[in-house]
């Protein structure tokens, strides 16, 4: 008998499954089909801890469901457009294309390392050219449906640079990071995705999804749904004009003071009086040199602005209220334009303090209230025919006057704005359009596609893209009437490749179309979807929006309007304490553990630090622990030395048969409540029965069948240590073995009796399996007692496994 020596055992059987193409499904598999995908990863070389924690947990996912009986489609790609290879690019003048496919060389390398199935046939990346052209074939179809279209949006623009500048290059005293001059904010003429007119569907589709709250809750405050009105100002002294305002509190309209209208608003020059416009010119100057958080949020936000000196005129009340220009009402949001309510409104208080306008309650404060703002309910005060009034009453009442009169009706707003998607960059998908002198804006024929990016051109650190300067590219004829054409320079936002990846992993065969709509119907959708809580808003709320767009346009399937049923979010690595300095940073390298525990230790630990969807420490302590996983290893293999294969039906009457049954019962339930720590602890309690019993001289065909369960259940976790046991023992391959079945009715006649009590008094009992842990047992225990913990205070719980649990409460 050999020791156990992971990376040589490991590494085999990764040469096996690449050969065997165990993990290849075909499109007609007669098995039932399931989908579960890891979001695609940038490739950022060798994979860190994160990698290896999000694509641990969806291995495990393959290898369990296909032991489950499914056909199981397991693709992996790259989301391989993106800044960071342009930065490198004018760094090092390596070429994009050869510093990420480097750089995915070593990603896929370590994916294969940690012994991850995939079907790697269906590999996609997004800077392939077939991939490009299928990217910008979409953009196309979305365009002639008129959910693409050009606009302008305001953009960082740097006065030293000449150029756009993301985000990330404005430093947070508002200067570029090259030239140190002040960033402005200027409208340039892009490209959007309007994605807004599916706001309501992408919001109701929410209900239906088994997903994270959380996620589901960022998805619904980004969409931001206001349900208020729109009322109308005339103006004195400008026929013909109303100035509209959105407001969710309709019922304050007779403690409106004033009204503000944003610095972007489109008329703000004709409401200025002619005697502010040097005051409200240099506002406006001031203005653009803050973003948008600053404006909100800042130090001072909602104290600027400056009166336009002309009125406005309350609907309701007749009454005559100074205009401002201000920088905390935005302009893109409602109708960029406010009626200011100081006496129920927070920032409108603030700014009339500061302006001295008058402040006029009109909800009856309760009792005790202190503070000049009240925004809860309450009865209507100094609101003539609303007073007496509950707010959603008054609400109600002013609508429906203001509809009488012609001045205003409800309306819904969304927070949610159409997707920008130009990019001033030469590493992404080039967007296929062109401009025509004659023609104007003509989108790039279908069988000239793809519009791919020349090889050689310069990276310069100019801060725009090589694209611009590049006539062979630029210049081009007219598909229309072949006069001077010039292209479109502008690439997409890599959000747009990952927004329909997954449709295209259904069938990346396609070298005629997109991908094969019968394709997408049999795969589609993604039974589990498995990354980063990062990408809870954007890429999530994209990929969701295609999804439904491409099924409107008959390009997916009707049926499809949710491409992820199931979501889990996994929680982060932080590197704690000394681990943190860069030049101890390599100490996290799961290359150092391939080499040394192997990646079945390393995956274990993965699965046992804690619940998977947890943040956890990554410490000094940890590399004890990722040793405790590679010791229990050892234990699993130095049993299987001393258990002898002798198959045959074990003795179901036997004790450890029993222990057998228990443990597949909490390893399957670990896994399908994702809480997967409890199922590597039911795996290592397991053995140590197994050890126990094989001293004892336990029955040699029970004790066979119990380690040949065990290393069932322990392959989707550390599938390589139990492939090499299992065929030693057996010949047969592990992941094809069908998961353990539990005997349901020996469970049954093994349970116990579990008295609930509530501070001593029993309230309930419960028939439990006997080796339950208490994190199984309590809320079951809770469940069963629901009505005698409301409104009180749980205090502590004494548990005696598995006759008593106490809960004691206030
Ligand atoms: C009068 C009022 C009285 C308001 C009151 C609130 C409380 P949400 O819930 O986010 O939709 N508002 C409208 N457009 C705005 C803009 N472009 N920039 C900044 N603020 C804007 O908020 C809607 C409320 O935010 C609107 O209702 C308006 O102030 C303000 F007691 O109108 B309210
Ligand atoms: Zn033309």
């Amino acid at each position: 008998s050999d020791r156990y020596d992971p990376p040589a055992i490991e590494v085999a059987w990764q040469a096996r499954w690449s050969q065997s193409e165990a993990y290849h499904v075909s499109n007609d598999d007669p098995r039932p089909k399931s989908y579960v995908l890891c979001m695609y990863p940038y490739p950022s070389g060798p994979a860190h801890q994160g990698h290896v924690r999000n694509y641990t947990f969806g291995d495990l996912n393959v290898r369990y469901r296909t032991m489950n009986g499914e056909a199981v489609l397991s693709p992996i790609g790259f989301d391989s457009f993106g800044l960071p290879a342009e930065n490198a690019a004018i760094r090092t003048g390596v070429h994009p294309r050869v510093f990420t496919e480097e750089r995915m060389a070593e990603l896929k390398a370590s994916l294969t390392r940690l012994g991850a199935a995939y079907d790697w046939r269906r590999e996609i990346y997004s800077h392939d050219p077939s991939y490009i052209r299928w990217s910008q074939y979409l953009f196309l179809r979305f365009y002639q449906a008129g959910l693409v279209y050009r606009g302008d949006a305001p953009v960082n623009w740097c006065p030293g640079c000449q150029t756009v500048l993301a985000n990330e290059q404005v430093l947070a005293d508002g200067t570029c990071e090259r030239s140190g001059d002040l960033v402005v904010r200027r409208e340039l003429t892009q490209w959007f995705f309007r994605i807004t007119r599916y706001a309501d569907e992408l919001l109701e589709g929410l209900e239906d999804l088994d997903w994270p709250q959380r996620v589901k809750t960022m998805q619904r405050n980004w969409i931001g749904r206001s349900v208020g009105a729109e009322i109308s100002f005339e103006v004195d002294g400008l026929d013909d004009y109303k100035l509209r305002v959105f407001t969710t509190r309709p019922d304050t309209i007779f403690g409106a003071t004033y009204a503000v209208v944003a610095p972007e608003h489109p008329d703000l020059e004709r409401l200025t009086a002619p005697d502010l416009e040097e005051r409200v010119k240099a506002f406006l100057e001031e203005v653009a040199t803050r973003s948008e958080l600053e404006r909100m949020a800042g130090e001072d936000a909602g104290k600027r602005g400056v009166p336009l000196g002309t009125y406005a005129i309350n609907p309701i009340t007749g009454e005559r209220i100074p205009i401002y220009v201000a920088d905390y009402v935005l302009g893109h949001y409602g109708t960029g334009a406010i009626m200011a309510v100081p006496g129920e409104d927070d920032r409108d208080y603030e700014f009339a303090r500061n302006f001295g306008l008058p402040v006029v309650e009109t909800v009856a404060r309760p009792e005790g209230f202190v503070g000049p703002v009240y925004t809860g309910p309450g009865a209507k005060i100094n609101s003539g025919f609303l007073d007496g009034l509950s707010v959603e009453e008054a609400k109600a009442e002013v609508i429906s006057r203001l509809e009488k009169i012609g001045a205003g009706s409800e309306s819904v707003k969304y927070r949610l704005r159409d997707w920008l998607v130009s990019r001033q960059r030469f590493w992404g998908c080039p967007i296929p359009i062109l401009y025509c002198q004659a023609c104007g804006t003509v989108p790039v024929p279908d069988d000239q596609l793809p519009v791919l990016a020349p090889d050689d051109v310069e990276f310069r650190p100019t801060g725009e893209s090589p694209l611009l300067h590049s006539d062979a590219f630029r210049l081009t004829t007219c598909p229309r009437c072949g006069g001077p054409a010039t292209r479109e320079t502008d690439t997409m936002d890599t959000f747009v490749d990952s927004s329909w990846y997954y449709l295209r992993f259904c069938d990346p065969f396609s070298e005629d179309r997109p991908f094969d709509v019968q394709a997408v119907e049999d795969w589609m959708p993604v039974d589990q979807y498995i990354g980063g809580v990062e990408h809870a808003i954007l890429h999530l709320l994209y990929a969701r929006f295609f999804t439904r767009a491409l099924s409107d346009l008959g390009l997916a399937p009707a049926t499809l309007k949710e491409p992820f049923k199931r979501l889990f979010t996994q929680g982060m690595i932080r590197l704690g304490g000394s681990k943190m300095s860069k030049s101890k940073g390599n100490l996290v390298t799961p290359q150092r553990y391939f080499d040394t525990v192997g990646a079945d230790a390393l995956r274990l630990f993965h699965l046992f630090v804690g619940p998977p969807a947890d943040d956890f420490d990554w410490t000094d302590q940890t590399d004890e622990m990722i040793e405790g996983c590679h010791r229990f290893l050892q234990r699993v293999w130095s049993l299987a030395d001393r258990i002898p294969v002798n198959q045959g039906e074990p003795d179901t009457g036997n004790p450890t048969y029993l222990v057998v049954h228990q443990l597949i019962a909490r390893t399957t339930d670990g896994i399908d409540r994702w809480a997967y720590n409890t199922s590597v602890a039911a795996l290592m309690e397991l053995t140590n029965a197994l050890s126990k019993a094989q001293a004892d001289l336990v029955d040699p065909v029970t004790l066979d069948y119990g380690l040949r369960t065990l290393l069932e259940l322990l392959a989707p976790m550390a599938p390589h240590i139990a492939s090499e046991l299992y065929h030693r023992r057996y010949g047969l391959d592990v992941h094809r073995q069908a998961w353990p079945k539990v005997d349901h009715a020996l469970l049954a006649s093994a349970m116990v009796t579990l008295v609930v009590q509530v501070n001593g008094k029993t309230r309930a009992t419960l028939t439990i399996d006997p080796l339950a842990p208490e994190e199984v047992v309590r809320p079951l225990a809770q469940t069963a007692i629901a009505s005698h913990l409301e409104q009180v205070k749980i205090q502590r719980v004494i548990a005696k496994l598995p006759r008593v649990m106490n809960f004691v409460v206030e």
